[in-house]
């Protein structure tokens, strides 16, 4: 009877692991490409890796076949995406691989970007080389859950991150907030920015704290300094704000800001997608914001770093949402709990 850890399966899964742990180095870095990673395997053993790192430059799969180079021949490479088929900034994966002779070809999922969508798959079987598709593609699509969503309805994938205390507040009445949860989860949420296209905050929030929304890239333990840096929505539907170099407030005096006056939240994410490549977008603002995005249901996620402290009732409330009756409840599941230093962070995905 064959052992089941040696089957074809199990070594599949297992090399696929590599290639994700791979695509993981780029994840704060290709935006708005997706996170990739390829490794290639000659016998059990493997003989070339790689990474996508940042858009412009090469894609995974070539990385990994330079470092392979001539082992290549009769070889199997493991992709976390669908090899590409069409000419972007960067020639296709898909022909590079054909090229470099190897004899099978593992991804993890289909790219649903339109000018791929199987046409990879496909360019590589008609070259005689044998594919194998789903090979652990839940964890491959967890990296570029932005990228995919994007691709497949033009919408964002949106993330709400909120710090509260015990008792669901997130600021004194008089503002004062600095700060509620500690430092590890402080950290945290700077890659939750580094993994965004665009940060969606609200005019009071500016005016009140006049936060940066900075990545402070160092502290993210990455390959890549150089993270791109997210843009920056203001939502300001009164227009108390607007760009100034000499403005008290640091995101005024960006002149990238983008300042979205009107109501239709729905329009905003179309168009962060559409004309700003923003596939993944974070909303750090105030109650009436974070109730707007999770009452129109545009929430994907919503992030709580609960710090064991009360607040008491006349500190500020997490959401502005008006539910009439219990049965009107916004409900979550959640989809992972962990303790950050002292704090508490909850990762829930909408009922
Ligand atoms: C791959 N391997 O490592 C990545 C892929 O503008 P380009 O030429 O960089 O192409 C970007 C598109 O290529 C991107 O939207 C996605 O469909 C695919 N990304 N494909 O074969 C990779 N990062
Ligand atoms: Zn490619």
């Amino acid at each position: 009877m064959s052992n089941p850890d040696h089957s074809q399966d199990a070594k599949d899964r297992y090399f696929m692991m590599l290639a994700i742990e791979q695509a993981k180095l780029g994840l704060y870095s290709t935006r708005p490409n997706p996170a990739v990673g390829c490794v290639i395997v000659q016998a059990e053993e493997v003989i070339g890796q790689g990474f996508h790192a940042k858009a412009g430059q090469p894609h995974a799969e070539v990385f990994a076949l330079k470092d392979a180079g001539t082992k290549a021949l009769g070889a199997t490479a493991y992709v976390t995406l669908e090899p590409c088929s069409h000419m972007g900034r960067t020639p296709p994966c898909a022909q590079a691989l054909v090229e470099s002779g190897v004899k099978r070809v593992v991804v993890a999922g289909l790219d649903p970007n339109p000018q791929v969508a199987g046409r990879g798959v496909r360019l590589l079987e008609q070259a005689g080389i044998d594919v194998t598709v789903g090979i652990l593609t839940a964890q491959a699509e967890a990296l570029n859950k932005g990228f995919l969503k994007a691709m497949r309805m033009q919408m964002p994938y949106v993330r709400l991150k909120i710090a509260t205390s015990l008792d669901g507040r997130t600021a004194m009445a008089n503002g004062q907030s600095k700060w509620i949860t500690g430092t590890a989860a402080r950290e945290d949420v700077q890659k939750l920015r580094a993994q965004s296209g665009a940060i969606i905050t609200g005019s009071e929030t500016v005016i009140i704290d006049n936060p940066q929304l900075n990545v402070r890239s160092h502290q993210l333990g990455i390959a890549f300094e150089e993270v791109p840096r997210p843009k920056v929505v203001i939502l300001d539907r009164r227009g108390r704000l607007k760009h100034d170099p000499e403005s008290d407030y640091q995101l005024c005096r960006r002149t990238d800001t983008l300042y979205w006056c009107d109501d239709d939240l729905t329009e905003l994410l179309t168009l962060l997608v559409s004309e700003y490549q923003c596939y993944d977008v974070l909303i750090e603002a105030g109650a009436s914001v974070a109730g707007s995005f999770l009452q129109q249901q545009l929430v994907d996620e919503l992030i709580v770093y609960q710090a064991p402290c009360l607040l008491g009732q006349q500190a500020r409330a997490m959401v502005n949402i008006n539910p009439l009756s219990l049965a009107q409840q916004l409900r979550f599941n959640i989809e992972c709990h962990e303790q950050l230093g002292s704090d508490l962070k909850l990762t829930l995905l909408p009922v």
